[in-house]
């Protein structure tokens, strides 16, 4: 029988750095990915990180590029009815920059500290299975050949939105919310310079978005139907739609150039509470997820893993249960704050396939309330730039 003191089931972002932070304390930790470490590399997800993601990053010991390599940013810009445009200077409001780089890139530093400091991560595990989460925890699954049980005393489940650790909370005491929406995101990366910045875009047809990974790439995304295939999508269809929705001036800063991946994701906003049952503590997209407008999955993932962290450390180190008690209850406060602001954004800035011209006229006097008072500028950019951490430390 192979030991542990945490499994983390799941190697994307939120594993490896729960996996990284807690061996630094000493901790014994074995991490299990059902996929392949290419499969994870290839992944194209987030690029917009808040200054406490950065900060934990660093505190991780996993922020050397990212420093050298990420953008900093003081404000976002959001553009309307073909002409208008706001930057809104969340520096200003806040003190805090936020940083593009991309969650492919933080992959990469995680893999290459966790091997640097020997830590246990198994790529390619099936048929896992989690036992005994109230008195006895115990994790079978198989890797390579051979199946192994593995004992432990903690379970972290970071498998992500479709992974299997959430079904191990019995259905009697899972509650979850949802909400769908009738588009999705098409995305495209390329290799071309990107705008300066971040531009969300409110247009007739449909929100689009221009973002960058480094200065010689950018990563465009346009509001397509929930059920669009991405062979419906050339690449000529993708910039011709994206210049159309943009502002003529900022469409005429835009290089396009041939995509290096495509994708089509759909919006969904989701919680599962509570977010422990008994050992097993659910971190990341496995208990939430938000539409990607107001760039958050990530950086709520990092925040349940500082609360994590800090719940696993104390108890560790001082036999005390109180951070760990916590857990729950002070990420999910945080969590439906940032579903509530995602949501928020998303409806303030896509058109719904049944929208009357009276949604449209509360749309604009929305953003109006924002753009045009201080405190409604000082409103967003908290939320945009993302909530401190009480007990940041
Ligand atoms: P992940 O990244 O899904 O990783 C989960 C890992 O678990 C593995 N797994 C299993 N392993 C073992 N056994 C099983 N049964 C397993 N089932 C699954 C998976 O292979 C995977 O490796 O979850 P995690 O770590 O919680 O991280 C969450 C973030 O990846 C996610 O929230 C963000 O990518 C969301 N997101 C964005 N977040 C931001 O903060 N800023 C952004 O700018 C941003 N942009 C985005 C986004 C997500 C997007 N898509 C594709 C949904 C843009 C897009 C388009
Ligand atoms: C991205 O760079 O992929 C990105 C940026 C901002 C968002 C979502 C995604 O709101």
């Amino acid at each position: 029988m192979l030991k542990t003191q945490v499994a983390i089931i799941g190697g994307g972002p939120s594993g490896v750095l729960l996996a990284l932070l807690l061996a630094q304390e000493g901790i014994a930790v074995t991490v299990l990915e059902r996929a392949s470490r290419v499969h994870v590399l290839a992944r194209i997800r987030a690029g917009v990180l808040e200054s406490t993601t950065v900060d934990l990053l660093h505190r991780a010991g996993v922020g050397e590029r990212l420093g050298l390599e990420g953008k900093l940013h003081r404000g976002t810009g959001i553009a309307w009815g073909h002409e208008q445009t706001y930057l809104i200077d969340s520096y200003a409001a806040t003190q805090r920059y936020f940083t593009t780089y991309g969650q492919t890139a933080i992959q990469e530093d995680l893999y290459a500290a966790a091997e640097a400091r020997g830590l246990t991560i198994h790529f390619d595990v099936s048929d896992i299975e989690i036992d005994g989460l109230t008195d006895n925890p115990r994790i079978r699954c198989q890797i390579g050949q051979h199946t192994h049980t593995l004992a432990c005393d903690f379970v972290a489940g970071c498998d992500g939105f479709h992974g299997i650790s959430r079904q191990a909370i019995p259905n009697d005491i899972l509650k979850t919310f949802e909400r769908t929406y009738p588009f999705g995101w098409m995305g495209v990366l390329s290799e071309t310079k990107p705008l300066d910045d971040i531009w969300y875009v409110h247009h007739a047809d449909g929100f689009a978005l221009a973002s960058m990974r480094n200065p010689k790439l950018s990563r465009y995304y346009v509001q397509c139907p929930a059920d669009d295939r991405l062979e419906d999508w050339s690449d000529d269809r993708f910039w011709e739609t994206l210049l159309r929705r943009f502002p003529s001036h900022l469409a005429a800063q835009i290089e396009t150039g041939p995509s290096i991946e495509k994708s089509i994701a759909p919006l969904r906003s989701f919680v599962a509470e509570p977010m422990r049952y008994g050992a097993l503590f659910l971190v990341g997209d496995a208990a939430h997820i938000v539409p990607p407008t107001g760039a958050k999955g990530l950086n709520l993932a990092c925040s349940d893993v500082y609360y994590l962290w800090r719940g696993l450390t104390q108890w560790y180190q001082e036999k005390d249960p109180h951070w760990l008690d916590a857990y729950s209850p002070t990420a999910l406060t945080r969590v439906w704050k940032t579903v509530r602001f995602s949501w928020w954004l998303t409806n303030l800035l896509h058109c719904y396939p049944d929208q009357t011209p009276f949604d449209l006229k509360t749309q604009e006097s929305e953003l109006a309330s924002i753009t045009e008072s201080p405190a409604g500028r000082q409103w967003f950019a908290e939320q945009y730039a993302g909530y401190p951490i009480e007990d940041w430390g």
